[in-house]
């Protein structure tokens, strides 16, 4: 393979992407207008369960600018079965029918029951209050324990049970393990549930195609691949004439790796009507409709030796799936279940979850998705055993970490990780935060009785991530293949175009993606152009999640990029009579070696290819290649983080004065963009330790509908943060590289929360669930001064 020296892979270019974004110009769903377009508003339950004992759109129809309304009944024949989930991660999985509109029957507050459509969208959501609908209430039931009692209400009375799944996992002799032990810990977390919040909500525009009964899905997805098979496969168009494409997309952080009912009702009644439809959700509707996050209860308990050397891990996992399953909501707690190791080497695992429905939105992939889960138990527990041996929990994680290793390594829960090495990340953290001073003036605080208090948590994390091997997600009863595509092709001019079968929703991989080409092929990153995101001219991917896209994008992208490299050499050597052993690649110039003046420019080749003039016999004109890349595992990226909190005692109120972050993703190809994903992500981790919480009353009521009630932390609340990197290569990929989007946001809720348990040791405190608000810190303490009753 022509190895071209690196210029651009490692250097701080700046995003391509961001001049379109800052000025105005960047193209969202909602931006798009097509000629007789109308605009569709949906009618959603405002009962978390409950009987329609009757519907009818009469006298919205007869609303002026209505176009048409829509019930589940309408529409039976346009669509071939119920939503597709494509992750049933158990045989005997119990998976409730789910339709674009609800049959007879709503099960969360929000669920979609009516559409009308109108000349505009205000009109559209006007009408909605002509609809007639009678409810009759049935019982509801919000608490996944709950749930699972006998005679509780049932979600869905046809499934007999609210329990949805059981999937264990066992490997080594964990009786034994927890039978030798010195010391036991046993803890509960509660995973409170998320709300994701992308700036951009979800829009969708379905665009009829009349000379071929095809149909054109703008849609702001992060899997635009895999909304066209779903498209394709529910409504019987074959999917060369599904063209699904996603414009730029503001954000989506898992919550739109998925495939929601708007974008099949958005379809069927573009074809009905044959018109386009465009439907744009707000802000409330985005609250209750699309998926929410995380809502697990972890029941963990850990076996070590009185030197706090670990034995064994038991991890009980409820996971709430909500009123129905949405794309891959059973298989997000089984993404962590491999994880709840962590960065620790010892013999004995076992994992189980429960999936459990609630009347509640669905959950599904949100930023780490099973991952962050993972990483908070283990990382709480290790500070808990800490604690109860009176050892440091920086010594306590090194006395248990893996040696240092580059080769594949089989862990407790039996799958490889990739390479780690943890001692130079938690070295390099200590030394940043000068951790030594920070103790000192925690002790000074501490006796000084000041009462504000400062704490310092850990986390040494590693994570699951670069989703790949098709076979491995084959074997989970994963339903997608986890390649990725590219071609690169190399104009007449010398300029490049790339495709790409990921698609970006701020991660930036245009710009990665320039640089690793413009490296292969001795260009600049503004010669190459880079295309994503729509199938019709990106026919073959698997899209953006699971911090895939340049361990299994990226690389796709260099394999091809390398080919092209390596024809572009050939024509090259043919064009200087020379062998092609003797060619030298440099900044974009082939030579022959000895003899410089010999030499052409990768431009002479590519005009040379376009013309096919002076090509070698039988090669054939032109510069392109396409690649298929399917990885042999996955990667893990790891890291040691440093929170340092100063809570004050007498109001409960947490500041996150410091955070220090040592992070190892492999070779870094562009610092600028892992930087700003590592920000986003620990204040993504922060938002969840200390500030955000989906809460349901005990009728199935959202009550934190709003941004006024879910506590977003904005740029006042969070610190400056201070990073390092180390580069650990994975052997995973010839690039050596591992993935980053999510790596912050697992790292981060357990530094804080152990930072927060760490300020309150004064007091006895051992516990807190997130998120730390100060109501909660607040009775924690009063809790702990009551001798434990709050
Ligand atoms: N990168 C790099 N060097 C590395 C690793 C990554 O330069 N060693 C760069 C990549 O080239 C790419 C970016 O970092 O430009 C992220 O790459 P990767 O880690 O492969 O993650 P993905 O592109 O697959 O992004 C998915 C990930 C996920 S799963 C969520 S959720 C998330 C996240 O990205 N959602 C985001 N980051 C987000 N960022 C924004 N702005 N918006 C979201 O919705």
């Amino acid at each position: 393979m022509t190895e071209a020296p690196e210029r651009y892979v490692g250097g701080g270019v700046p995003r391509k992407e961001d001049p379109a974004l800052v000025t105005g110009r960047a193209n969202w769903t909602d931006n798009i207008k097509l000629p007789g377009m109308l605009h569709m508003a949906v009618l959603r339950s405002p009962f978390a369960h409950a009987k329609i004992t009757n519907l009818d759109v009469s006298a919205a129809l007869e609303q002026p600018g209505v176009a048409a309304a829509f019930t589940a009944e309408d529409l039976a024949d346009d669509w071939a079965g119920p939503m597709p989930c494509a992750w049933p991660v158990t045989e005997d999985i119990r998976m409730p029918d789910h339709w674009p509109l609800a049959k007879d029957e709503v099960n969360f507050m929000g669920d979609a029951v009516a559409v009308v459509i109108a000349d505009d969208r205000y009109t559209a959501q006007d009408a909605l209050e002509f609809i007639e609908v009678d409810y009759e209430p049935l019982g509801v039931v919000v608490d996944m324990e709950e749930a699972l009692k006998e005679g509780s209400p049932l979600v869905h009375e046809d499934l007999e049970s609210n329990e949805s799944f059981v999937w264990p996992l066992e490997v080594g002799d964990v009786e034994g393990a927890f039978d030798q032990a010195d010391v036991v810990v046993k803890e509960r977390y509660i995973q409170q549930r998320l709300i994701p919040n992308a700036i951009e909500p979800r829009a969708v525009v379905a665009q009829p195609e009349p000379t071929n009964d095809g149909i054109t899905l703008y849609t702001a997805t992060q899997v635009p691949h895999i909304v066209r098979l779903m498209l394709s496969a529910g409504t019987g168009i074959p999917d060369q004439r599904v063209r699904v494409v996603a414009p730029d997309v503001g954000g989506g952080f898992g919550s739109k790796l998925n495939f929601y009912a708007e974008e099949i009702l958005a379809t069927n009644i573009a074809r009905r009507l044959s018109v386009p439809i465009k439907w744009v959700e707000d802000r409330s509707e985005n609250y209750m409709a699309t998926i929410h996050g995380r809502d697990q209860i972890q029941d963990i308990e850990l076996a070590a030796t009185s030197e706090g050397r670990i034995l064994g891990v038991r991890a009980n996992i409820m996971a709430d799936m909500g009123a129905y399953m949405q794309l891959v909501t059973p298989g997000i707690p089984i993404l962590g279940a491999f994880m709840y190791c962590g960065v620790y080497q010892f013999g004995a695992y076992s994992f189980t979850c429960t999936g459990v429905f609630t009347n509640k939105t669905p959950t599904d992939a949100y930023r780490g998705a099973g991952r962050p889960e993972a990483a908070y138990a283990i990382e709480r527990i290790v500070n808990s055993l800490a604690r109860e041996l009176n050892m440091d929990p920086a010594e306590v994680r090194r006395k248990n970490f893996y040696e240092p290793f580059d080769e594949p390594t089989t862990t407790p829960a039996g799958i490889q990780y990739d390479s780690l090495n943890l001692p130079i990340v938690l070295d390099r953290v200590l030394e940043m935060a000068d951790y030594e001073g920070l103790r000192e003036e925690q002790r000074r605080r501490r006796e000084e009785g000041d009462p504000v208090q400062l704490g310092i948590g850990f986390s040494t994390y590693t994570e699951i991530c670069g989703l790949a091997p098709s076979q491995v997600l084959a074997s989970l009863r994963y339903g997608a293949p986890g390649w990725e595509s590219a071609t690169v092709r190399m104009f007449g001019s010398g300029k490049v175009e790339v495709v790409t079968g990921t698609s970006p929703h701020g991660q930036g991989h245009v710009t990665s993606w320039s640089q690793i080409t413009a490296d292969a092929l001795g260009v600049t990153p503004d010669d190459v152009e880079v295309i994503h995101g729509d199938t019709a001219t990106s026919p073959h991917g698997l899209d953006t999640y699971g911090s895939r896209s340049l361990p299994v994008g990226g690389v796709a992208v260099h394999l091809a990029a390398n080919k092209v490299a390596d024809k572009a050499k050939k024509i090259a050597a043919h064009m200087l009579e020379a062998s092609e052993d003797d060619l030298e690649f440099e900044g974009g110039r082939f030579s022959v070696a000895g003899s410089p003046d010999q030499n052409v420019t990768i431009k002479d080749v590519a005009s040379t290819a376009f013309w096919g003039t002076n090509v070698p016999e039988g090669m054939e004109p032109g510069l392109t290649a396409d690649t298929f890349y399917d990885p042999p595992n996955f990667v893990f990226p790891f890291g040691a983080h440093i929170c340092v909190v100063e809570v004050d005692t007498e109001t409960g109120k947490t500041r996150v004065r410091d955070y220090f972050g040592v992070d190892d993703c492999g070779p870094v190809i562009n610092p600028i963009i892992v930087d700003g994903q590592v920000h986003g992500g620990i204040a993504q981790g922060i938002a969840q330790a200390l500030y955000e919480e989906a809460i349901y009353d005990e009728d199935g009521m959202l009550v934190t509908g709003s941004m006024v009630d879910y506590m977003i932390p904005g740029a006042p609340e969070l610190p400056n943060y201070t990073l390092d990197r180390t580069v650990t290569p994975s052997p995973t990929n010839p690039m050596g590289v591992k993935g980053i989007g999510e790596a912050g946001t697992i790292g981060s809720p357990p530094a804080v929360i152990n930072a927060v348990i760490d300020a309150l040791e004064p007091f006895g405190v051992t516990h807190i669930d997130m998120p730390a608000s100060p109501m909660r810190v607040w009775e924690t303490i009063q809790a702990a001064k009551n001798g434990g009753d709050a």
